[in-house]
């Protein structure tokens, strides 16, 4: 669409600035179709970013690779600005905001000459849903457009319910075009920020075109930004799954879970049960927003309209749903090319393809040194393409939260399913989550990391005072939720795992959904409450009694150590650790000695 289709002042004037600065050949305002879609995507077939998938195959959908050192979030390179350091706390990278300003404003001059710049309004919800919230993105990158309008609801239906009160989100790749400078498939710069000003709720993100670096609504806004706008307006921005579980008795429960990335949450959102009678049902795979309803329970909504998915390990056998959510119109990038306009990666099928084409371009056999799909390979799907999709995905009002789960990967010390005392012993299980790292973000894979809500990389404000809210939010909600902490990563000592995890988490489902109707009793131990043994179903499971209570194993020496652990974390947020986080730490020293 053209910019006179826009009648916002605020939205024009801001649209007329960042013209100024980065000096774009045009602008184009997106106004969300199809026919849209299809000549972005054509655009990008005919530039060499994007190849067509054979249409037998995987219809509508298309091919990409990135540069090879623009692969996944950089967080050394995001910054939160607000204007006391104190403010964006210990753990996040600061600069104070008007000199951050006047450094991006150098990278942004003239970054787009020779480009496009797209106007994306997007709505991170469902487009006039109390719980949403509305951003508009200027970016000079045709594939975040592309992925925009699978991961958003984008175009003309969010414009026109504008007002004053969105999030601007600018975003260049930074390669003008300059003098004649011929364009790449995968234009970046080798300098790169994700800078966020909490204050000014805004963020100009420069050098990468690659996930949550550029796909804004997700991490920036979605998290970052809606995690201080959550903590203004007594709500919950957080990384968790939602999904709804139905007993065989036909009961209904909606519950989140936070995972640090690539530890499950896609795998547990579209989960496949073991057990017969039960389903789950999707709602989300990454993001929950949750707003307290007038009925004193929390609701949440997923603010995302795709799912923009770790690929390697993702197959038939291991999570059926994502499969089936990306058969068709989705977009792949950094997997591998099959000789016949297919995709694969590592563990997609049993057969491993005799010849590819990997990430970096370059032809492969089974024999080539390297996996023929970065680790950090994704696909971008529709989520109404899940066939596990939930009737209530979009539902205005959200679904009702009754357990919130935290988790990570450890293959020692955690046991499989721990629940929580009360909210506050929650908000301290939460608060210590631990995980060993992946290849979602740029980095050593396999350290093991201290990650609070799985919100390490994604909290736009001092952490210390995420805890505070939490703990805040559980005397505001009049029927909270019960709080879990699961492990699905213990290994034996031959480091192969214990518990099967996948369909058969649905186990641990189980159990919560019983204890949430006070239908069994738990185990109190010093860390919290676990399942008496019986209670846990393990019908037609390989599972042996030692393995089981290994599961369950609560090593005192172990936990004294990690009770350390947190302790000296902890210090790290001086005077902004609340009180209670303290008192829980210190009670389960003393419960454990
Ligand atoms: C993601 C992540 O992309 O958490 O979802 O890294
Ligand atoms: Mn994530």
């Amino acid at each position: 669409m053209d910019i006179s289709y826009i009648k916002n002042q605020k939205l024009l004037n801001w649209i007329n600035e960042i013209k100024e600065l980065c000096n774009p050949n045009s602008i184009y305002v997106c106004d969300g179709s199809q026919e849209e879609y299809n000549n972005i995507t054509q655009q990008l077939v005919d530039s060499g970013t994007f190849i067509k998938l054979n249409e037998n195959k995987k219809l509508n959908s298309f091919y990409c690779v990135s540069s090879p050192d623009d692969v996944a979030r950089v967080e050394d390179r995001t910054f939160i600005c607000s204007k006391n350091q104190i403010d964006a706390g210990p753990i996040n990278n600061w600069m104070e905001p008007t000199e951050m300003k006047i450094l991006l404003k150098g990278l942004f001059k003239n970054s787009m000459i020779g480009r496009t710049m797209y106007v994306i309004p997007f709505s991170m919800g469902p487009i006039g849903s109390k719980i949403s919230h509305i951003g508009v993105q200027l970016t000079d990158s045709p594939y975040v457009v592309a992925n925009m309008k699978i991961m958003t609801r984008i175009g003309k239906n969010v414009l026109d319910i504008l007002d004053n009160d969105f999030v601007p989100c600018l975003h260049s790749v930074g390669f003008p075009l300059t003098n004649g400078t011929k364009d790449v498939s995968w234009p970046c710069n080798k300098t790169k920020y994700i800078v966020h000003f909490p204050e000014e709720k805004s963020i100009w993100s420069f050098g990468s075109g690659y996930g949550g670096n550029a796909l804004l609504g997700k991490k920036c806004f979605a998290l970052r930004i809606a995690s201080v706008m959550a903590k203004e307006n007594s709500w919950l921005a957080e990384h968790m799954l939602i999904v709804g579980i139905t007993s065989p008795e036909g009961k209904k429960k909606y519950i989140a879970a936070a995972f640090p990335s690539a530890c499950g949450k896609t795998n547990l959102a579209m989960l496949q049960p073991t057990l017969p009678g039960w389903k789950v049902e999707t709602v989300g795979d990454d993001i929950a927003w949750m707003k307290i309803g007038n009925d004193g329970r929390l609701y949440a909504i997923n603010p995302e309209a795709g799912f923009f998915g770790v690929a390697p390990g993702t197959s038939y056998k291991t999570n059926y749903n994502a499969m089936k959510s990306l058969e068709k119109n989705s977009i792949f990038t950094n997997v591998a090319l099959t000789d016949d306009g297919n995709i694969w990666w590592e563990k997609m099928t049993d057969h491993i393809p005799e010849h590819l084409t990997d990430w970096k371009k370059r032809s492969w056999t089974n024999d080539s040194q390297e996996p023929s799909s970065h680790p950090n390979s994704r696909f971008t799907a529709p989520a109404n393409q899940c066939p596990t999709i939930d009737v209530n995905w979009e539902n205005p009002n959200g679904v009702p939260i009754d357990a919130i789960l935290f988790g990570g990967r450890r293959a020692t010390v955690v046991p499989l399913v721990t629940e929580a005392l009360n909210w506050q012993h929650g908000v301290f299980l939460g608060s210590s989550v631990s995980s060993e790292t992946t290849a979602a973000a740029v980095g050593a894979v396999g350290q093991l990391r201290r990650d609070p809500f799985a919100m390490l990389p994604f909290c736009g404000y001092n952490m210390g005072d995420y805890f505070k809210h939490w703990i805040e939010m559980g005397k505001k909600i009049k029927h909270p939720p019960k709080i879990y902490y699961v492990n699905w990563f213990r290994k034996d000592k031959d480091g192969n795992f214990i518990w099967n995890g996948y369909g058969d988490n649905i186990r641990v489902l189980k159990w919560i959904f019983e204890r949430i109707d006070e239908k069994v009793e738990a185990n109190e131990t010093p860390i919290g409450k676990i399942p008496h043994l019986k209670d846990l179903d393990i019908s037609d499971l390989n599972l042996s009694k030692e393995n089981l209570e290994k599961l369950f194993e609560i090593d005192k020496n172990a936990y004294l150590k990690d009770v350390e652990s947190i302790k000296e974390y902890y210090k790290k947020f001086g005077e902004k650790l609340p009180n209670e986080l303290l008192q829980e730490v210190d009670e389960l020293e003393k419960k454990l000695k």
